[in-house]
């Protein structure tokens, strides 16, 4: 029997797997999991691979890209010049080729490749569809062909505003087979967002749906994307195409001329659409994501090296093996690179099914997900730690009610994972045999950067363990840049490129080279902490920037701050990362007010917290709303000015002992005030 987290021990358990961070769980057989091999079979084939893909890029990555289709073969493998990295220069290739023609070529048209599953459950039954690699190829030509007759070409950027529907995959590949650019919005973004990326892409297009699914309630996309058209009109940035999916057949209104049904336009288009071949370095897509400063921006991947290191490290990392009765799972939303390079663009060329599901982890019940692995046989679960604390919270009875034998491999990816969150996973939903693949990358790394291969390397419960093969990773000294010694904490840097790296970022040069190559070695910098055990593993530290990582999703404090200050009551907004039990971290903010609003705030204070937290809502999305809000006569700041954001880290995390030094601060009363001060 598995043991029960939720027993009186629970407490004791929980110390006790602090104190025990030096276990080590040595990788299993693959029989034993009823998998045929494991591609990377113990930790000194990793070794040897792993140097020998650092020795020998050349040799190395042509082999590896040698097992997928191009159209024009390499002249050479990588062009380094810090900070750009050029790689399979010369070749041409197409991403959405390679997910689906590739293998309905190769005889494999009848065999599944998306499973999709609906949030609804009409009449308690889940709706189901299945793809085909033929069936979404069609699709997706038609699609594509839909595209085009509207006019997008290759090169335009494409915004895609979806809810996680098969057609969302669809949109995507059927941009990449035309080489159009897409740019996704993640459908729990608001309209503003949505505005701020389409100018900076100077996108004209946008692909979104009616309504999405959302714990039974319907999420207004359209209406959404109506506003943000609105507020481009009126600065000249007119969205000249507007295509929406029916979905929740919510009324929406309509723009003549300018919106279009999915089902209109691609009933009428041919289902024949021959990939175009792009360039090695055309770019692929442009995903936006947070930065310690301004507004977020957009990270571009370009096709070759993004299609290679994708589907290499999918393979390597999950295990994959096509005809082995696979059924993948990664529970990201396509609005975020996990779910681009994890759902779709190295899983498709993998051949290994991937399944797409549309709703909430609790929605109808809180077993929604271990429903799912049941009924679909899902051997591969990818998701993140936020939402394994909240399984643990939620209660065991969930897991038990389902038979999870299927499993073989688990992944989490976002944020780091505490030991406690670790043990349950690997405990209740991998019956204490199935590998846990911790992987550290993010949006710019394309992929996998620092993880375990689940049949080689031993693993440890809040260890994303060893660099991935083709990662030259170090952990410096944040100043001199000289590698530290193990055990001691400081800067991750990657040193040498790798295939599925950022190419730069959208519009601004120079925040591409200061962002990331900031340094006379030409290393990558990541913007984490970390340290080096005594084994060569890493732990990873957290952000070093004015990022706060929630729920593993990026947010900016300097976005939160704006957004705020753009509300007629406040004056000053300063944010900070503050612990939070489910979410890893919450966010915590220090506002001061307008005169006319600190005069009632005694029986205010609630309600200007929750508008507050609506208009935040309404700037960003929700997922970035404060989780607690306190207003302040002032902010603490040194003689210079500047916040002192680690003075407020230390009250937001309720340390009553402030022994940090404070002898720049400007007014020590400030300090006394804020420490009182209510939260809403
Ligand atoms: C893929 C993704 C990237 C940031 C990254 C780091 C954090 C991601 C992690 C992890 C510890 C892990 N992060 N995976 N921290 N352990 N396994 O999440 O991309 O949204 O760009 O975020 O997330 O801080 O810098 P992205």
């Amino acid at each position: 029997m598995t043991p029960d987290t939720n027993s009186p021990n629970q407490q004791n358990q929980n110390i006790e797997s602090f104190l025990r961070e030096d276990r080590v769980f040595p990788p299993v057989e693959a029989k034993e999991l009823g998998i045929p091999k494991w591609h990377v079979g113990s930790l000194e084939e990793y070794r040897t691979m792993h140097a020998r893909s650092l020795e020998d890029p050349d040799g190395f990555w042509s082999e590896i890209a040698s097992e997928l289709d191009w159209m024009r073969p390499w002249d050479r493998v990588l062009e380094w010049k810090a900070p750009d990295a050029r790689w399979f220069v010369g070749a041409r290739t197409n991403v959405c080729f390679n997910a689906l023609d590739r293998q309905v070529r190769g005889g494999h048209g009848a065999d599944t490749a998306l499973v999709w599953e609906g949030e609804p459950m009409p009449n308690g039954k889940p709706e189901v569809r299945r793809y085909t690699y033929q069936e979404l190829l069609d699709e997706v030509s038609r699609f594509a062909n839909a595209l085009r007759n509207l006019g997008a070409k290759k090169g335009d950027v494409v915004t895609i505003y979806m809810g996680m529907v098969p057609e969302l995959a669809i949109a995507l590949l059927a941009c990449a087979r035309i080489g159009a650019v897409h740019s996704v919005v993640f459908g729990g973004f608001s309209s503003q967002a949505i505005v701020d990326r389409v100018v900076d892409s100077s996108s004209r297009i946008i692909v979104t749906q009616d309504g999405g699914w959302r714990r039974g309630n319907v999420v207004p996309l359209k209406e959404n994307v109506d506003s943000a058209c609105a507020t481009l009109s009126d600065t000249g940035r007119d969205v000249n195409k507007v295509i929406v999916l029916r979905r929740c057949n919510n009324s929406t209104s309509w723009h003549e001329g300018r919106d279009y049904y999915w089902r209109d336009i691609v009933d009428v288009s041919s289902s024949h659409c021959p990939a175009e071949p792009m360039e090695a370095e055309d770019p692929l897509f442009l995903l936006y994501t947070s930065g310690s400063t301004g507004k977020p921006k957009g990270v571009i991947h370009t096709t070759a090296g993004y299609m290679v290191w994708t589907y290499f490290t999918a393979r390597t990392t999950f295990n994959l093996i096509p005809d082995a009765n696979q059924m993948y799972w990664c529970t990201a939303d396509i609005g975020w690179i996990t779910g681009h390079s994890y759902i779709l663009y190295g899983i498709l060329p993998n051949r290994v099914p991937t399944l797409m599901y549309e709703g909430a982890p609790d929605a109808p019940s809180e077993d929604r997900f271990w429903d799912i692995v049941e009924r679909h046989q899902v051997t591969h679960f990818y998701t993140a730690p936020t939402a394994i604390r909240s399984f643990m919270k939620w209660g065991n009875e969930h897991v038990h009610a389902h038979d999870l034998s299927s499993l073989q491999v688990l992944g989490t990816v976002g944020e780091p994972i505490n030991p406690e969150a670790w043990s349950w996973y690997h405990r209740m939903i991998g019956r204490g045999r199935c590998p846990i693949v911790d992987t550290w990358w993010q949006t710019e790394t394309g992929g996998h950067m620092i993880t375990p291969l689940p049949g080689a390397t031993p693993t440890k419960p809040g260890s994303c363990t060893l660099p991935m093969i083709g990662v030259h990773a170090a952990v410096v000294d944040a100043t001199t840049l000289e590698d530290l010694p193990k055990g001691t904490g400081g800067l991750l840097v990657i040193k040498k490129p790798w295939p599925g790296m950022l190419r730069g970022v959208q519009g601004d040069r120079d925040r591409f080279v200061r962002t990331y190559f900031d340094n006379p070695h030409g290393y990558y910098v990541p913007g984490d902490g970390a340290r080096f055990d005594e084994d060569g593993y890493v732990w990873i530290m957290g952000r070093v920037d004015d990022v706060i990582n929630v729920s593993g999703h990026r947010i900016g404090t300097m976005e939160v701050e704006s957004a705020l200050v753009s509300h007629p009551a406040v004056v000053e907004a300063a944010v900070v990362a503050m612990p939070h039990e489910i979410k890893g971290t919450g966010i915590s903010a220090f506002v001061t007010l307008e005169p006319e609003y600190v005069e009632n705030l005694g029986m205010n204070a609630k309600s200007l917290g929750a508008a507050l937290r609506q208009h935040v809502r309404g700037e960003i999305g929700s997922f970035a709303k404060p989780d607690a809000i306190r207003f302040a006569e002032s902010l603490p700041k040194t003689r210079s000015g500047k916040i002192m954001r680690r003075l407020l880290r230390d009250i937001a995390a309720g340390n009553q002992d402030i022994s940090q030094d404070t002898t720049t601060l400007e007014d020590y009363r400030v300090l006394a005030k804020l420490r009182e001060a209510e939260e809403v």
